[in-house]
């Protein structure tokens, strides 16, 4: 197969919404229906029952929620797959935002009893503003829901998007019995099978078969050919330009814990998805068919296998065709390194790739210069967009108490602060080096302190610290004027990872009244190199 196949064949896509929508649930029931597993794990499994593939970390099983995003890749249908599960918790929304830069359609899950929720809205915004097709999957259709029309009206006037619905419910709630596909006028009747491990047996028909009508109460067979011919005849048409554009959003019902609607959701998800979009260097595209290899790092994960302490950054493809033990140009540095050790994953698992194309996404093990955001490339003219920062909001103090275990301390803190699981601040007053982390969502610092301990078996201990805010200066400053008696009370000089100057302040009145004070000093809310890419 030649590039352009391949090329054509990929489908790379995030699965996006709300903590507890059911992603996981739903990636796992895309590697069932893929034949990628035999038996459908769940994330809240009981003795004896198969876990989740893509909540694959300790802490994630404990808690029942996803923590950390994660790739799988997988073949089905003629298509290779690049899937990634991403967490909902607002805390953990700076990696879900990276692997929006990784990806080139999302399908955003929605409960079907709460409608739009606040997280679904956030990311819907920034997939809309970067015109990322977006699916809809309205999920848990089997328990109490809001009505599916209601629901449709919800997606467009909330998210202000035209909704398309591909398919309709049969029944909803305790009645819910299949999917009515609108555009084959199919009636997809599904049985439930033991706790949705195995595939659903399914009955293809007609909406005229009897049995649609036999499975579902009189009143609820009315109001299904009721609003099927709403749909018809009042509904938006059917615009594939405008999936591809981002301006409508297909939708499609189901429950994937029952995995009703699975299988049309992913048949209908990769006919209709594009193949991988070019990626962005300066003022051009790069087009994803040159010969010239070409990615970019959007993730770093350390520990994924628990027997070697290793670390893996995460490339998305962007050009090309990546051969293993090739040579690159790594962007950031002007070196030239070496492609080996190249993984394909597939959640906690790894194998060896030997070659891969535009969308694929390679994990490249040991190679410590690579950080996020990091180009590589065979054209040293390239250099993809910087992936944006969030500004911290919650900061606090690590401390040491164990002076024995100083190195691993020091090894696993340096470890995750370059994976970016918090940021990390130092004080520029030189002394005692106490990082102060720095982070979206007080969740990531529970994070912090339990791998920390996990995975490098340093104890440690947090202490909240007064700052709320983080404010950027200038390049053109010089921080040495700054002396303590010019920064407000209880505010701090720091330096970022990158050793930018940065000051800490513990409210809003420090910081307005340092800007009276210092009027022509511009402060920003991200480092400078970043503020003109933010989402
Ligand atoms: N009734 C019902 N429950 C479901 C369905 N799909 C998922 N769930 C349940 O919803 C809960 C959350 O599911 P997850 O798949 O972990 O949700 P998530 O979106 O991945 O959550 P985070 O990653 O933590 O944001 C679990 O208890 C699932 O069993 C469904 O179709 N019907
Ligand atoms: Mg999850």
């Amino acid at each position: 197969m030649g590039l352009k196949e391949e090329i054509q064949r990929r489908r790379t896509f995030a699965i996006i919404s709300h903590p507890d929508a059911g992603k996981t649930t739903l990636t796992e029931k895309f590697l069932l229906y893929a034949g990628a597993v035999q038996l459908a794990g769940s994330v809240t499994a009981r003795r004896n029952q198969r876990q989740s593939t893509s909540d694959w970390m300790e802490l994630e099983r404990k808690r029942g929620i996803s923590i950390s995003s994660t790739v799988l890749q997988f073949d089905y249908s003629g298509f290779r797959i690049n899937l990634l599960d991403t967490p909902g918790h607002q805390d953990f929304s700076e990696d879900t935002y990276r692997v929006l830069t990784a990806v080139d359609a999302v399908v955003m899950v929605i409960d079907a009893a709460k409608g739009i929720e606040a997280q679904t809205r956030k990311l819907f915004e920034v997939c809309h503003r970067r015109k990322i097709p977006i699916f809809t999957f309205v999920n848990k259709m089997d328990r109490p829901s809001k009505e599916p029309l209601a629901l449709l009206d919800e997606i467009e006037q909330v998210l202000r998007i035209s909704a398309f619905p591909m398919n309709w419910p049969l029944g909803t709630g305790f009645q819910f019995r299949g999917i009515y596909d609108r555009l084959t006028r199919e009636a997809h009747l599904f049985e439930l099978a033991a706790g949705g491990a195995y595939r659903a047996p399914v009955q293809i028909s007609t909406l005229a078969d009897p049995l649609v009508h036999e499975r579902l109460d009189g009143g609820a067979h009315t109001r299904l050919l009721e609003e099927i011919e709403i749909l018809d005849t009042a509904g938006t048409p059917f615009d594939e330009k405008k999936i591809l554009a981002g301006e409508t959003t297909p939708v499609f019902f189901g429950s994937a814990r029952n995995n009703f609607g699975v299988q049309l959701l992913l048949d209908g998800f990769l006919k209709r998805a594009d193949s991988p979009r070019p990626r962005r260097s300066g003022a051009s595209l790069v087009p994803v068919d040159t010969a010239g290899f070409s990615g970019f790092i959007f993730k770093i994960q350390a520990n994924m296998d628990p027997r070697h302490r290793d670390r893996i950054a995460f490339l998305r493809v962007c050009s090309g065709i990546f051969r293993r033990d090739m040579t690159a140009i790594h962007a950031q540095s002007g070196k030239e390194i070496r492609l080996s050790n190249a993984a394909k994953l597939f959640g906690r698992e790894r194998e060896t790739v030997d070659e891969a194309y535009p969308g694929d996404i390679v994990g490249f093990v040991g190679q410590s210069i690579l950080r996020i955001g990091d180009t590589l490339a065979e054209d040293p003219q390239i250099r993809f967009e910087e992936i944006p920062h969030f500004p911290p909001e919650c900061f606090a103090v690590l401390n040491n108490p164990n002076p024995s275990k100083y190195k691993r301390f020091r090894e696993g803190l340096d470890q995750l602060l370059q994976e970016g699981v918090v940021q990390g601040f130092l004080p520029r007053n030189g002394g005692a080096q106490v990082p102060i982390l720095a982070a979206v969502g007080p969740l990531q610092f529970e994070v912090f302190k339990y791998r920390l301990e996990n995975e490098y078996g340093a104890e440690s201990r947090l202490e909240a610290s007064e700052w709320k805010l983080a404010r950027w200066l200038p390049p053109s400053a010089d921080p040495s004027v700054l002396t303590s008696a010019s920064l407000p009370t209880g505010a701090v000089l720091v330096n970022d990872s990158k050793g930018n100057p940065v000051i800490l302040f513990p409210g809003d009145w420090a910081l307005e009244y340092f800007t009276e004070k210092n009027p022509i000093l511009e402060l920003s809310e991200l480092p400078f190199s970043e503020t003109s890419t933010l989402a």
